[in-house]
């Protein structure tokens, strides 16, 4: 299957695409996960992140899309993948929709949008503290949010790949949800 995911920070992207892939034995890219790890590793690609990360920016579209395509090239995507944090902009789907379509034109799966109240997101990500979950630096990343990605939604619900979910309520509930709008997906 290919998948992507779409919420805001905090939604559990992350930590319900580990799961997801382990379950459909996918391969899971988290483009936050590689952008942070350029960073710490302070390769060329991570020097660029840096400069967005901890302000909340969007990395620019062209670094992102040149990720993403070197990892759709690997061996380890050919049997399906999660994206989780990818595409962000709209720039980035149509980026994405090229890149299946040299890639055997095979179209996406699923696309899963979480469903979450700003409350909630901010009391998540103020208990998790990571670098970039200062509240000024979350209020930013959540405008960019509703600007810049949740139109996404309205792009896939037009091909009919779009299944939103409720991202409230413990991991397992969450997951449930989850796995009924994979088993939904195509029908
Ligand atoms: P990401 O790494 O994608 O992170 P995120 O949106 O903040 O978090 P996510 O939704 O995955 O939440 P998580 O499961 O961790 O992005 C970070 C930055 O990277 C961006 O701001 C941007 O700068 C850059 N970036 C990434 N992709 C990009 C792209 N395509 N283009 C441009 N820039 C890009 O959960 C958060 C917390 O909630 C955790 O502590 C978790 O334990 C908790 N939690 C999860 N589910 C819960 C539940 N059901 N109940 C209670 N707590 C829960």
């Amino acid at each position: 299957m290919r998948i992507v995911f779409i919420g805001p920070p905090g939604a559990g992207k992350g930590t319900q695409s580990l799961r997801l892939a382990e379950k459909l034995g996918i391969k899971h890219l988290s483009t936050g996960d590689v952008l942070r790890e350029a960073r710490e590793l302070g390769t060329e690609l991570g020097l660029e992140a840096a400069k967005y990360l901890d302000d909340g920016q969007l990395v620019p579209d062209d670094v992102v899309v040149r990720l993403v395509a070197e990892r759709l090239n690997g061996p380890d995507c050919k049997q399906g993948y999660l994206f989780d944090g990818f595409p962000r902009t709209l720039p980035q789907a149509e980026a994405l929709d090229r890149l299946l379509a040299e890639h055997g034109g095979m179209p996406l799966d699923l696309a899963v949008e979480f469903v979450i109240e700003e409350e909630e997101l901010m009391s998540r990500l103020w208990k998790r503290g990571r670098s970039d979950d200062k509240e000024e630096t979350v209020r930013e990343r959540l405008r960019i949010y509703a600007d810049l990605t949740k139109p996404l939604a309205a792009y896939y619900e037009q091909r009919g790949v779009l299944r939103r979910i409720d991202a409230v309520g413990a991991l397992e509930e969450v997951f449930a949800r989850l796995w009924d709008a994979v088993q939904s997906a195509g029908s």
